[in-house]
């Protein structure tokens, strides 16, 4: 649920344009009970608010930041050089390339600064709130119960698909 005050994940976008695939990213957060907050910042255009919101992160509680951009998607790299908390860094579809230069300036990371990169789009939206969900789960048990329970339901889901026709 979205939560400015006590928020454990950020979610940061490098345009507002992101939220519509983001709000995939955002929904499963709701779904797993996880609160988060939300902000547009980019590496290229408001470094300095990029900057402030990755410092800033930690002393506010948060655990996981997930951060996602297109293009030259510089933003989860730059945030990843701020901070010590983890980035989940999620490449948006588009542009020329269809989202292949977001996957590699979001991936390409060099030693030391790592990013966590997942999928081009949708499923990386919603694979890095359940990501944030496995770090949680990591140092508490009713976090652990929810991703159990959470991977439980999916698999049924689709052992019980049928076809309509
Ligand atoms: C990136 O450029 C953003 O993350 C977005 O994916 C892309 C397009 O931004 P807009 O031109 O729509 O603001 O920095």
């Amino acid at each position: 649920m979205l939560n400015e005050k006590n928020p454990e994940v950020l979610i940061i976008m490098g345009s507002k344009s992101d939220w519509e695939t983001m709000q995939h990213c955002a929904k499963t957060l709701d779904n797993l009970g996880i609160a988060y907050d939300r902000a547009i910042a980019s590496a290229h255009r408001t470094p300095a608010k990029a900057e402030e919101l990755a410092r800033t992160a930690e002393g506010r509680g948060v655990k996981v930041i997930i951060a996602a951009a297109g293009g030259a998607a510089h933003l989860a790299g730059v945030l990843a050089s701020q901070t010590h908390l983890p980035i989940l860094g999620v490449p948006m579809k588009g542009w020329a390339l269809d989202g292949l230069d977001s996957l590699l300036s979001t991936v390409q990371m060099p030693r030391g600064v790592p990013v966590m990169t997942f999928a081009i789009g949708k499923a990386g939206a919603v694979n890095a709130a359940v990501a944030a969900l496995q770090i949680l789960a990591l140092s508490n048990a009713d976090r652990r119960k929810t991703l159990i329970e959470f991977r439980e339901r999916q698999t049924q889901e689709v052992l019980s698909a049928k076809f309509e026709d």
